[in-house]
């Protein structure tokens, strides 16, 4: 079942123009002002929403189908847990746009020091559970990429490249109707978030 590979979720809050009125009473505006939104302009609460979002705690948990902020799709009965950082998608919003800001401080992922972690697991037809997971890091901004892969400027291998500014450091997949356990990748810089700071 490692179609999964190729639908790696990520964090949704789609940006759409709203015209936020907002006294600036302080420097920026947090979820429980009720001022931040999400892709259907409704606003975010505290806590998971029906869909498995905690934005608050940096956390999804929940269907698969329905990290993208809406319920059903192709693939019933798949669990998903996203967890992220500041970096990736903050809890706040400091531009007062009426969105939680990504790459906060930074003009792009690169160099942001975000990350992003998915596990995603399900049942095979034979009745076996498969489960997959990925960690996926912004690249420094002295990172330079070679034929889909990241490099760190000293040559060191960061990962395969993922959707242009992020590079994948590990993946683990357990599927016992393929026969596959196993660390499929494992970057040899280091695999711990801290290191990707900026
Ligand atoms: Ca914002």
């Amino acid at each position: 079942m490692l179609f999964i590979l190729f639908l790696l979720a990520i964090t949704l809050v789609v940006p759409i123009s709203v015209s936020t009125v907002t006294a600036k009473k302080s420097d920026y505006n947090t979820i429980q002002s009720g001022l931040i939104i999400d892709s259907a302009g409704n606003p975010l609460t505290l806590g998971y929403d029906e869909f498995g979002y905690n934005y608050q705690a940096h956390i999804f948990n929940g269907l698969y189908d329905d990290y993208d902020r809406k319920h059903g799709g192709n693939y019933p009965g798949v669990h998903l847990i996203m967890k992220w950082n500041d970096a990736w998608l903050s809890n706040k919003d400091h531009d007062f746009d009426g969105l939680l800001d990504r790459h906060y401080g930074f003009d792009s992922y690169i160099g942001s020091g975000a990350w992003l972690t998915n596990h995603i697991w399900g049942t095979n037809p034979d009745g076996t559970h498969w489960d997959y997971s990925v960690k996926i890091v912004a690249v420094p901004s002295d990172a330079y990429e070679v034929g889909g892969i990241w490099y760190e400027h000293d040559g060191t291998e960061i990962g395969p490249a993922i959707w242009g500014s992020f590079a994948i450091i590990q993946e683990v997949i357990n599927d016992p109707s393929t026969g596959e356990h196993s660390v499929s990748y494992l970057s040899p810089a280091p695999a711990g978030f801290g290191y990707w700071k900026p």
